[in-house]
């Protein structure tokens, strides 16, 4: 995904690299002063030159040298540092607003008119102003080349906003180890002129810029799948992850627990429907309630249907 890594990726890299390296310039100095200082002292003052050790009492001097200079040295990393963080902290009013969805394991993307996406999708040289929720425990986003990175903690509201300044696709991935699969929650932004980004937004019909409109119905149910990261807790060649495989599941029964007592259902569409938006009505014996969350608002009728007709394929 990760291609290019530029000065001017985001607003944010100038401030960001300026001040590491303000950091990083200091820490050298001082590793390479401290330890020429201790060799020559090693040296100088090695057993055999000078076999009675002398006692030296305090210097006011030294001690008003070596506190002022280290508090003027932090002081400066202070300031570039804070100089730096403050815009973060300050979206501006206008811009393209993003609702950043984390769950576990997947990063989903909704824009003002109802698109879900699972890359980000932003215009170059347009304010992006990211909403980050998430669903069920501690996430963070980040993405590097643009020098960006905030945590995403459940039932708090927080905001993250850059300028994208290049055209390009650099990666996006959680940084909070969030459970089993944490590293399936890699993805990527993608930077398209204004004009591109806004006539493919508008686009209803795809959600990702590929061609869909040729594949099957069960071909797009996968792509559904996918696109949510359903795939993390579920798989289709009958390997039990944190949820039932969609192997073995279509056109049988499934023993369930409805409100504490258990009963057979028929895997049917309904059922499914049910599962999808409603996880928790019927809970598959043998596996946590809890861990799926509801998809409702997210995953649209259509979709369930295309992700039935996947199942339908699966179990043929
Ligand atoms: C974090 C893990 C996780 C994710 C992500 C997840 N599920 Fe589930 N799912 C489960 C678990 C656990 C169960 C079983 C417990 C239950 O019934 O709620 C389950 C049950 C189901 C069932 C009933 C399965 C059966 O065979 O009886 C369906 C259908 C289903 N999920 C579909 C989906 C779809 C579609 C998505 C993506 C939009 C999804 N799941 C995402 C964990 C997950
Ligand atoms: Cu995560």
């Amino acid at each position: 995904m990760y291609t290019a890594d530029p000065q001017n990726a985001s607003n944010f890299v100038a401030g960001v690299d300026l001040t590491f390296m303000i950091i990083l310039g200091i820490s050298i100095f001082f590793l390479v002063g401290l330890t020429i200082t201790m060799i020559v002292f090693i040296v100088r003052y090695r057993r055999n030159r000078h076999p009675e050790p002398v006692q030296n009492e305090g210097s006011t001097r030294l001690e008003i040298i070596w506190t002022v200079i280290p508090l003027a040295l932090v002081m400066v990393m202070f300031y570039f540092g804070w100089m730096g963080w403050r815009p973060m902290k300050n979206p501006p009013e206008e811009g393209m607003r993003v609702k950043a969805i984390a769950r576990m394991w997947k990063f989903n993307f909704q824009y003002e008119n109802g698109k879900v996406t699972d890359s980000l999708y932003v215009p170059l040289g347009e304010p992006v102003i990211i909403d980050l929720v998430a669903m069920d425990v501690l996430h963070s986003l980040y993405i590097p080349a643009f020098r960006v990175k905030e945590d995403m903690v459940p039932g708090q509201e927080k905001v993250m906003w850059f300028i994208p300044g290049q055209e390009g696709e650099y990666d996006l991935f959680c940084t909070e180890y969030c459970g089993l699969q944490h590293s399936y929650m890699y993805s990527g932004v993608k930077v398209m002129p204004k004009e591109d980004f806004y006539a493919w937004l508008a686009d209803s019909t795809v959600a990702e810029p590929v061609d869909e409109s040729e594949a099957s119905p069960a071909d797009r149910g996968y792509q559904v799948l996918v696109r949510f990261g359903c795939n993390a807790c579920h798989s289709s060649d009958g390997t039990r992850l944190v949820g039932p495989s969609y192997l073995g599941g279509w056109g049988g029964t499934r023993t369930v627990e409805t409100g504490g007592a258990e009963r057979e259902v028929e895997v049917d569409g309904e059922y499914i429907r049910r599962s999808i938006y409603d996880p928790n009505a019927d809970i598959v014996k043998g596996f946590n309630q809890g861990m799926m969350l509801s998809y409702e608002g997210m995953v649209s009728e259509e979709e369930v249907d295309l992700i039935i007709e996947y199942l339908k394929a699966v179990n043929e």
